[in-house]
C-alpha cells in the first residue's frame, strides 16, 4: 500500500466540536451534584451555571471563577451566591463573569445540614463568535445616525446664517454665502468622523477576530498504512503551542475514526507524540472509503481542544493488529451494551443522563467489569452532519487530564481514582447543543475485551 490520501477539512469549532457546554457529575463533600456550565459565547462574558443536587439537605452553593493553574488560581475572588429555584428546591443557577480567554474553574462551595464541601469544574472559555447586531436594531441606528449627521451640518449652516441678525431679519445674500460655505465645511468635518469611526471600529473588530477560538489544524497522511498527523495552529492569541500536551490515562492524544458517511464503524486508537505538534500511529484492517478524525488533546493549562479533519483510503488497508488501549466496533460478541433510554425522550439542551449497561449473553448483569483507561466507560456523542462530537465519560465532559489540575484534586489526587468494584451500569451526563439526529457510540470493558456498540438518538427541539 503506497501513499493513499488525503482530504483536511478544519472544523472552525471549540474543544469537544459544536458542544462548548461542560456537563459534570460529581460530589461536593456529602453532596452529589449535577453541573451545568455554558460558558459565555463573547469574551469577556458571562457564564450560566445550573447545579442539580440529589441531596435534600443542601443549603447553599458559593461559586468562584478562577484559572485553573498558575498563580491565579491561589487568589480567588469573593464567592458569588447561588440562586436557589424557588419551585424546585434542589435546582441552584447563578451567572459568572469570565473576563479573559482562557482556562478556568468554576469552584463550587456546598453548605449543608451534613456540613461542608468543595467540587471544581474546569471550564475552557474562548471567544466563540463576534455577535452580529440585529438588522432591525442597525437600521434604527443607522437612520438616527443619518438624521443626528444632518443635524449637525444644518445647525452649523444656521448658526453662520442668522445668529447674527436680529429677531425677524431676513439674512442678505453675504450671510448665504457664509452659511453654504460653513455647511461645506461641516459636512467635510462630519464625512471624515465617520470615515474615521468605521476605520476604528474594523480595526478593534479585526482585533477580536484574532481572539475568536480557532482549533488546531490537523493534516492527516497515510504511507505503507502510517498514519501521520500534523498539527499546525492557525493563528490564535500568541500562547497556544502544538507540543504541551498533557497525557490523559498515559495517552497524549485520543483518536476517534468514524466511517463515513453512516458512522457505522468506529476506531478508538491511540497516536504518538513522534514530534512538535506530529502524530503517528500505524492503523489497523480498515476497508477503503472515507473517515473522520476526532483527536482530543489537552494543552498544559489544562485547555482542552479536539482537532478534526477526515482522509480517504482508496484501497482496504491489511492493517495492523489492535493493540494496548486501542479498540474498534461495533463489536460482534455474546455479551452486549443495553441503551435504558429515557422514555420521555431527549430534547436540546436539557442535560440528561444517559444511562447503559453491559448484560452478558443470558442478559444478566455483567460479572466481569473491567475499567478501560481508567473508565468504566467511554461515550461519544456524534450529530450525524457531523457537527457536533462529544468524548464524554460517566464523570461529565472534562477530560481527566484537566480534572486533575483543579484545586480539590491537587489537594486530594486520590479523589480521581476509581475505588471499589466496576459496576455494569453507567451513566453519562450531557446535554445535546442542538435538535437533529446523533448517534451515540459508547464503549465498556470485560474480561480484557472492549465491548463498543451505537446507538441512535432523535433530539427534539
Ligand atoms: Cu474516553
Amino acid at each position: 500500500m503506497r501513499a493513499l490520501l488525503l482530504l483536511a477539512a478544519a472544523l472552525p469549532l471549540a474543544a469537544h466540536v459544536g458542544s462548548p457546554d461542560v456537563f459534570f457529575e460529581g460530589n461536593a463533600g456529602p453532596y452529589p451534584l449535577f453541573v451545568t456550565i455554558r460558558p459565555p459565547l463573547v469574551i469577556p462574558g458571562t457564564a450560566e451555571i445550573e447545579i442539580r443536587s440529589s441531596a435534600p439537605d443542601l443549603t447553599e452553593l458559593r461559586l468562584t471563577p478562577t484559572p485553573l493553574t498558575g498563580d491565579g488560581a491561589k487568589f480567588a475572588p469573593t464567592p458569588d451566591l447561588a440562586q436557589r429555584d424557588p419551585a424546585d428546591p434542589q435546582f441552584f443557577r447563578g451567572t459568572l463573569w469570565m473576563m479573559a480567554s482562557g482556562s478556568w474553574q468554576v469552584r463550587i462551595a456546598a453548605t449543608g445540614a451534613r456540613g461542608a464541601g468543595k467540587l471544581s469544574v474546569p471550564v475552557p472559555a474562548v471567544a466563540q463568535a463576534t455577535k452580529q447586531m440585529d438588522v432591525p436594531l442597525g437600521i434604527i441606528l443607522a437612520i438616527l445616525g443619518l438624521i443626528l449627521s444632518a443635524g449637525v451640518v444644518s445647525i452649523a449652516g444656521a448658526a453662520a446664517r442668522e445668529s447674527q441678525l436680529e429677531p425677524g431679519a431676513t439674512p442678505a445674500p453675504p450671510q448665504l454665502r457664509r452659511a453654504r460655505r460653513t455647511m461645506a465645511i461641516a459636512s467635510a468635518i462630519v464625512i471624515a468622523a465617520l470615515y474615521l469611526g468605521n476605520l476604528w471600529w474594523t480595526a478593534e473588530a479585526r482585533a477580536y477576530d484574532r481572539y475568536i477560538f480557532k482549533p488546531l489544524t490537523a493534516t492527516p497522511a497515510i504511507t505503507d498504512g502510517r498514519l501521520r498527523i500534523e498539527l499546525s495552529d492557525p493563528g490564535w492569541l500568541t500562547t497556544r503551542k502544538i507540543d504541551d500536551f498533557l497525557p490523559d490515562h498515559g495517552h497524549l492524544m485520543h483518536l476517534y475514526v468514524v466511517s463515513l458517511p453512516n458512522l457505522d464503524r468506529a476506531w478508538h486508537l491511540h497516536p504518538d507524540m513522534t514530534g512538535p505538534g506530529l502524530f503517528e500511529h500505524n492503523l489497523p484492517a480498515m476497508p477503503a472509503g472515507r473517515y473522520a478524525l476526532y483527536g482530543d488533546l489537552v494543552h498544559e493549562n489544562g485547555f482542552p481542544e479536539t482537532i478534526t479533519s477526515e482522509f480517504t483510503l482508496a484501497a482496504a488497508l491489511p492493517g495492523a493488529p489492535l493493540t494496548g488501549d486501542d479498540s474498534a466496533g461495533p463489536t460482534p460478541t455474546a455479551a452486549r451494551i443495553v441503551f435504558d433510554r429515557d422514555p420521555a425522550g431527549y430534547r436540546a439542551r436539557k442535560p440528561a443522563s444517559f444511562r447503559f449497561r453491559l448484560v452478558d449473553e443470558h442478559g444478566a448483569p455483567a460479572r466481569d467489569m473491567e475499567l478501560y483507561m481508567g473508565m468504566p466507560a467511554h461515550a461519544a456523542f456524534l450529530r450525524r452532519d457531523r457537527s457536533v462530537f462529544a468524548h464524554v465519560h460517566p464523570g461529565g465532559s472534562v477530560p481527566m487530564a484537566s480534572l486533575a489540575l483543579t484545586a480539590e484534586a491537587q489537594a486530594n489526587p486520590h479523589m480521581l481514582h476509581h475505588m471499589g468494584a466496576i459496576p455494569p451500569e453507567v451513566s453519562f451526563p450531557y446535554g445535546f447543543p442542538k435538535p437533529g439526529p446523533y448517534r451515540i457510540i459508547v464503549q465498556m470493558k470485560h474480561s480484557g475485551t472492549v465491548e463498543m456498540a451505537m446507538f441512535d438518538v432523535e433530539v427534539a427541539p
